[in-house]
């Protein structure tokens, strides 16, 4: 019998509340199977540390939540996990902040929220933590007295050694995560960028079977990708909500070809070089003036960074340029929407479109572009326009695949995809569905546990 799951996550789910969106329902599921304790920050800050965490049992799982202080926010999450690891993971080192009292303020919060997660496990529990905020929870729950078996998924790239090295606390980063017992990442990419850093700059050695020796311990490390709950994206895109904001839309857009974008407002995204892609196809195509409509969702995130604030101010800026170049008295090719909509009419949307632009510049999975995938009518697929610097890209080759930094190749494929005959639509959506559907979300947490629980196993 399997002892509890332990996830430690930056941010939980809401207690009392159902989990929203794959990952949540997903981490929900593992942990209701096995009982066990969810850790993350409560999203509240206070004016003076407080050492505990507020418990909220649901059932065999219990939520601990510890809070911030407003020096934290500032110092680790806004500073050091959100203006230098998130850059770099994301190669833009010339974004990137490296200030010592950031660190300092992450590590101390590692240290503490690793001190109060050691206290909360058993003896025959497994440790998952989740994500770059937590890059040195584990090394501080090892020496809090933990020595059971503890696994790290990085949701974020691992970039290659010669960009990590940039952050100034490359080797203690790198040290705390060989604390783990298994280190998992979105692809096999960012898996070989890790293991070239251990061996290359960490004199590490690599044992027979693939597991990796380093600052005197063994850990194994391997690609998960992550998924969707593809049956749930397909059931939203046709649920009453997913095909009113489609009918909303539709009356709007008439006729015309429908190309869309969902993406958090984010530098990584490749927001303004798809908007420029966008408008240059227009240029290109005179045929297409008025024929087409661009709806890009972007809700805004982490606006408290200048960098975010920056990109923001960019799309403005981009967007009334372009409409003001092309839009005619009944069309503007760009509908611009700086906020969120609820998941259902994201679905019915993506079902509706011709196209699905997701070219991020680079991106850890991407689960827009499965999702777009998971949401479309068998019978009249749209087209996927998909940045090869997605994680996704690594799956999912039926997708119309892009540079994203070529702004004239990402406006072929824009226009390739809105034209695309039915069946060559069709053939690839199968191909795509396919990859879509095998790995989904639950094949990724169940792999992920499994090889965890393997590494107990044969110890
Ligand atoms: C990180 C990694 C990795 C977006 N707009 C709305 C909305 N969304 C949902 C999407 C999707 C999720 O947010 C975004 O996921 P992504 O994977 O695209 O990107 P990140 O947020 O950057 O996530 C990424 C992921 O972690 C998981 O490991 O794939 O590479 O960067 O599910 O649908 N949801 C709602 N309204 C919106 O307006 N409700």
């Amino acid at each position: 019998m399997k002892g509890r799951l332990i996830v430690a996550s930056n941010r939980t789910a809401s207690p009392g509340a159902p989990p929203v969106g794959g990952l949540a329902v997903a981490l929900w599921d593992a942990l209701s199977e096995r009982g066990g304790v969810w850790f993350g920050w409560s999203g509240d800050t206070v004016e003076r540390e407080t050492r505990g965490v507020r418990l909220f049992a649901e059932g065999n799982v219990d939520f601990a939540l510890a809070d911030l202080t407003e020096g934290e926010l500032q110092g680790y999450y806004l500073g050091y996990a959100n203006r230098a690891l998130w850059p770099v993971f994301h190669y833009r080192v010339d974004l990137a902040q490296f200030d010592e009292h950031d660190f300092a303020s992450y590590e101390k919060v590692n240290r503490r929220f690793g001190r109060v997660l050691a206290q909360l496990t058993r003896p025959d529990d497994t440790v998952w933590v989740h994500d770059y905020h937590f890059l040195m929870l584990g090394q501080e729950m090892r020496q809090s007295g933990w020595d059971g078996p503890m696994g790290f998924f990085l949701h974020i790239p691992f970039p290659a050694p010669e960009i990590f090295t940039a952050l100034p606390q490359h080797q203690r980063l790198a040290r705390a995560l060989c604390a783990f017992d298994l280190v998992g990442f979105q692809t096999d990419r960012d898996t070989a960028n890790f293991r070239r850093y251990l061996t290359e700059y960490c004199s590490a050695s690599v044992e027979p079977g693939g597991a990796i020796t380093v600052f005197d311990r063994t850990l194994r490390t391997a690609s998960f990708p992550i998924g969707i709950d593809a049956e749930e994206i397909a059931a939203l895109a046709e649920s009453e909500e997913g095909r009113s904001a489609a009918s909303r839309l539709g009356k709007i857009i008439d006729n015309r070809s429908l190309v869309i974008g969902v993406d958090r407002m984010d530098y990584s995204k490749g927001l303004p070089q798809r908007m420029e892609a966008f408008g240059r196809m227009l240029d290109d195509h005179e045929e297409l003036q008025g024929r087409v409509s661009f709806l890009q969702i972007a809700p805004p995130s982490r606006e408290a960074v200048d960098a975010y604030q920056d990109l923001r101010e960019q799309l403005d800026r981009l967007t009334g340029r372009i409409n003001g170049d092309h839009a005619d008295l009944d069309w503007v090719p760009i509908r611009y929407l700086a906020r969120s909509y609820p998941r259902a009419a994201l679905s019915g949307l993506y079902r509706l479109a011709r196209v699905g632009l997701v070219t991020p510049l680079y991106d850890g999975m991407n689960l827009v572009a499965k999702e777009f995938v998971a949401a479309q009518d068998p019978e009249d697929p749209g087209a996927l326009v998909l940045s090869e610097f997605a994680g996704a890209a690594e799956q999912l080759a039926g997708a119309v695949l892009v540079n994203p930094h070529d702004i004239m190749a990402t406006a072929d494929a824009i226009h390739a995809a809105i034209v695309m005959p039915v069946e060559d639509r069709r053939a690839r959506w199968e191909a795509l569905n396919a990859a879509v559907r095998e790995k989904d979300i639950a094949w990724w947490r169940n792999e992920f546990l499994a090889a965890l629980d393997a590494i107990r196993t044969d110890g």
